[in-house]
């Protein structure tokens, strides 16, 4: 199944105004959105989504601000989806990403770099049911 990945709108650029325009953006690019909310995670809510880095020097400062105000989640459809999507949102520090990507256009740091994209097939499934019951989904 490669036809799915999960995106998170990140609390800088739900804060700086841009969720309209991201939204926008991954419209344009192609991608069906198939479940969509606007939320807020705990500290722990997010210390469990990025678990993976929990022994990486920056897991504290990742988890404040993960949990720090709202962020829109969303489940996206297209063919290729982790693979196209990693491309439309750009490097992970944005003064590396491409011109044209949604953190080239919105992001500030590595630390707060606007969007989140799924990096496998495997995550997008995990993490469209992190947030997402069967009930949210059309
Ligand atoms: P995510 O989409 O948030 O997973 O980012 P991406 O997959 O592009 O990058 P990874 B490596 O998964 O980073 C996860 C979050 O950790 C932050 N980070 C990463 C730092 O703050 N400092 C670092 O040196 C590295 C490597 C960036 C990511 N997110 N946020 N928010
Ligand atoms: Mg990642």
């Amino acid at each position: 199944m490669n036809n799915q990945t999960f995106t998170m709108i990140k609390p800088d650029a739900v804060k700086n105004g841009f969720s309209g325009a991201i939204l926008n953006h991954i419209i344009k690019a192609g991608f069906q959105i198939t479940a969509l909310k606007l939320t807020r995670l705990t500290p722990e809510k997010a210390g469990e989504f990025y678990a993976i880095h929990k022994e990486r020097p920056f897991y504290d400062e990742l988890v404040k601000f993960m949990s720090s105000g709202p962020i829109i989640a969303a489940i996206l459809i297209k063919e290729n989806a982790v693979e196209d999507f990693r491309k439309v949102i750009g490097a992970t520090d944005p003064s590396k990403a491409a011109d044209g990507s949604i953190r080239k256009l919105y992001a500030q740091s590595v630390g707060e770099n606007a969007i989140h994209g799924s990096d496998s097939d495997a995550n997008a499934q995990i993490e469209g049911n992190f947030f997402f019951s069967d009930l949210e989904r059309f």
